[in-house]
């Protein structure tokens, strides 16, 4: 059995307020035309499909688009667990008539123990779907003792390896937070306070865990226990992840060869840090301008329309940061009597940037007169 493994989809997600639905288009047709190469039996997502739980039209029509050239043009089968940003009833739309065409969705607490059952030449492989649920759900389906994520997942581990049929391969898909794991910034925490921990522990009877939640791809305890992580960076704590997804061929015994695949993003999210005139001449020769930028000016003096500037050479600019100004701040914070020094030479350059000379000695004393009196009615009310 041969089968792919991805999560943290979040389709319709934007950043910075820019949509990424395009984005997401392109690296979800990659994994298709991965699934196609690799010639695999089963692609799994362990939730987080949409990145909200009413999705924006827009998002609906990418994932019916992705299932149809899965499903109907290649024929592979899909099986989805909802994750805390799904919605588990409405991403559950008539998913019992679904899994004829091949199309398996398991949100259903209360069927944990139906699993979908899929055949190779060495017999049967059965996955088990965790749909993605509080510890106050799980109390209230299972009608037993539980207050905790650990409590909440041991359970469920403990249910269905009581099924397991002997000879039959087993796979579980979980969303959820494994003790000791990496987190990123672009995940909602299922609680607060580091409660929504579990122990990998309780996975140790499957032959593979397809885990989902976390976006940075690692694995905890055993190889076989993994996350695939998101396909697309979502924040710029992800700058160095290599995004992927997972191909795991599963042999007659159970045992996993696990390959993780590269995805190459449309844009690439990325930080620059440096003084704006170095980052602009970088510029000219960046292959990759179009990139989601997070930019770092250490510059340490007021510019005029910064942003303006960079946006020429890098069009898809997210976000500024001014280190370098912060540092000037912060000085002029600890030490205010250089407060007036400090407002002078602002003005000095503002005054360069917009009319391109320097202040004369005669408007120097007239501007610094102004900012005394200014200091000094804030001081006096
Ligand atoms: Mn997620």
């Amino acid at each position: 059995m041969r089968f792919l493994h991805t999560s943290d989809w979040h389709i319709g997600r934007a950043f910075h307020n820019v949509s990424l639905l395009e984005d997401q288009a392109y690296i979800l047709r990659q994994i298709v035309e991965i699934a196609k190469s690799q010639q695999v039996d089963a692609i799994l997502v362990a939730g987080d499909i949409y990145d909200r739980s009413v999705p924006p039209a827009s998002a609906v029509q990418l994932l019916d688009r992705i299932v149809n050239e899965i499903i109907q043009d290649l024929g592979i089968a899909l099986i989805i667990i909802p994750g805390n940003h799904d919605s588990a009833q409405r991403l559950g739309f008539a998913s019992s008539q679904l899994q004829q065409s091949g199309l398996y969705i398991l949100g259903e607490l209360s069927s944990i123990s139906e699993p979908v059952i899929l055949q190779d030449a060495n017999g049967e492989v059965a996955f088990w779907g965790f749909p993605y649920a509080d510890p106050a759900n799980v109390r209230s389906v299972f009608t037993q003792e539980i207050s905790t994520h650990d409590d909440a997942i041991k359970l469920l581990c403990d249910t269905v390896t009581g099924r397991f049929n002997a000879g039959q391969r087993n796979v579980a898909l979980s969303h959820c937070f494994i003790d000791g794991s990496s987190e990123s910034e672009s995940e909602r925490p299922l609680s607060i306070g580091g409660a929504d921990r579990v122990n990998w522990q309780h996975f140790d009877a499957f032959d593979y865990v397809a885990l989902g939640h976390l976006h940075g791809r690692q694995f905890k305890g055993k190889a076989c226990i993994r996350y695939s992580g998101s396909p697309l960076k979502y924040s710029f704590s992800e700058e160095k992840h290599i995004k992927s997804v997972v191909i795991v061929e599963l042999d007659a015994k159970g045992q996993c060869q696990i390959e993780q695949v590269s995805l190459q993003p449309l844009h690439n999210m990325r930080s620059i840090e440096g003084q704006l005139s170095d980052i602009l001449e970088a510029a000219i020769t960046d292959a990759h301008a179009d990139d989601y930028l997070l930019i770092k000016l250490t510059d340490s003096h007021a510019i005029l329309d910064v942003m303006g500037k960079l946006r020429e050479r890098y069009p898809n600019i997210l976000h500024l940061e001014r280190p370098g100004l912060m540092a000037v701040k912060n000085e002029h914070a600890v030490q205010p009597k250089q407060n007036s020094a400090g407002e002078l030479a602002m003005f000095g350059d503002f005054f360069n940037q917009v009319l391109a000379r320097d202040l004369t000695e005669q408007e120097q004393a007239l501007v610094s007169d102004v900012i005394a009196k200014l200091q000094h009615d804030g001081e006096t009310q």
